[in-house]
């Protein structure tokens, strides 16, 4: 870590962000930056909670209550690096007296891009085909190699829908004609269904009648493996499912057996339940695109991000209305 020293606000961001807003942090504030980039373990966290008046996590950052919880914790702010915040135990934040703000919005777009992209890659078998050249197994084109499913005009179901999740299904439904289905617990505004001549529907109905199931709902207790063996037994065999949401939204045994076995025919993945590792089985098996978590990863979306977080730090030392409080889960 190396430090900056004055009496302004002490900031810790936890991770390596892009250099130009790591700058303006280290203009407005004491900051604290982590120049290796590896994960801060528990012990570095809690004297970060001890020593800083604001941190800045990410999603590596297991902000839990035992750790929110300890006595002598100067820290009053903990401005995400990210939409999701279940790595962050908001209650026992609260209890501490710490503010919690995170990012939505500006990484609308790429995720569901992202979303977009596994569809395809997963229908179309485009990381068997790119794995089959890369090993020098490609014998040339043939009628009958690689055949993949067609994604225009097939049904899209929906998971969530936030900001992300309709914008998945704006790209589906625009751009590939997909009829989309919705399935969400606070619902959906009409004029949102009429927009993409959409119908909502509960979810054991969309997971019935989607060819591509799409998650988008956030990860909370409610929807901790919403998607398990029961459910992923409702989907058609050749369905596939696609996770830009979190890891533990999907039970990843569940899910490779499923696969295995023909239960559903394909899967593209983002999130993990035990990030950085993946289920050995699913990491086996064919029919799966694995990405390492990259839904918000593009240049201009970090860099919103991290200009996203320093705005709620600016607001929050200049004692004004904080953009981006959280104080419940909610979708994106
Ligand atoms: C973030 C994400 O980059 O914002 C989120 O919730 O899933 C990612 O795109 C990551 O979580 C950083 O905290």
């Amino acid at each position: 870590m190396s430090e900056g020293g004055s009496a302004r606000p002490r900031v810790v961001v936890t991770r390596r962000w892009p250099e130009a807003v790591e700058s303006l942090i280290a203009e407005r504030f004491d900051g604290v930056f982590n120049e290796t980039d590896e994960p801060m373990s528990r012990a570095q966290l809690a004297d970060a909670l001890a020593d800083a008046d604001a941190i800045c996590p990410t999603v590596t950052d297991a902000l839990d209550a035992s750790l929110l919880g300890r006595p002598g914790i100067r820290t009053r702010l903990l401005a995400n690096f990210g939409v999701g915040f279940n790595h962050i135990d908001l209650e026992a934040a609260a209890a501490a007296g710490i503010a919690v703000t995170n990012t939505p919005g500006v990484l609308t777009d790429c995720t569901a891009d992202l979303a977009m992209m596994l569809i395809l890659m997963t229908a179309r078998r485009a990381g068997e085909g790119e794995r089959e050249l890369r090993a020098g197994e490609w014998s040339g084109w043939r009628p009958t190699h690689l055949l993949g499913r067609k994604v225009t005009g097939k049904v899209l179901g929906i998971v969530g829908a936030g900001r992300i999740g309709l914008a998945t299904a704006r790209r589906a439904h625009f751009g590939f004609g997909m009829h989309i289905l919705i399935s969400s617990r606070s619902g959906v505004a009409p004029s949102v269904l009429s927009e993409l001549g959409a119908e909502q529907l509960g979810l054991d109905a969309l997971l019935e009648r989607a060819d591509v199931v799409s998650l988008h709902c956030p990860s909370t207790a409610q929807t901790h493996h919403l998607i398990d063996a029961a459910a992923l037994a409702r989907m058609p065999e050749r369905a596939i499912l696609i996770n830009t949401a979190r890891g533990d939204v999907v039970d990843e045994d569940a899910l490779a057996s499923a696969l295995a076995n023909g239960g559903i025919g394909g899967a593209g993945l983002d999130v993990y339940e035990h990030e950085p590792s993946v289920t050995q089985a699913l990491l086996d098996l064919p029919n799966v695109v694995l990405l390492p978590h990259l839904g918000s990863g593009s240049e201009e979306t970090r860099v919103a991000m991290g200009l996203c977080a320093l705005a709620n730090l600016t607001a929050f030392f200049a004692d004004e209305p904080l953009p981006n409080r959280v104080a419940a889960a909610q979708p994106d």
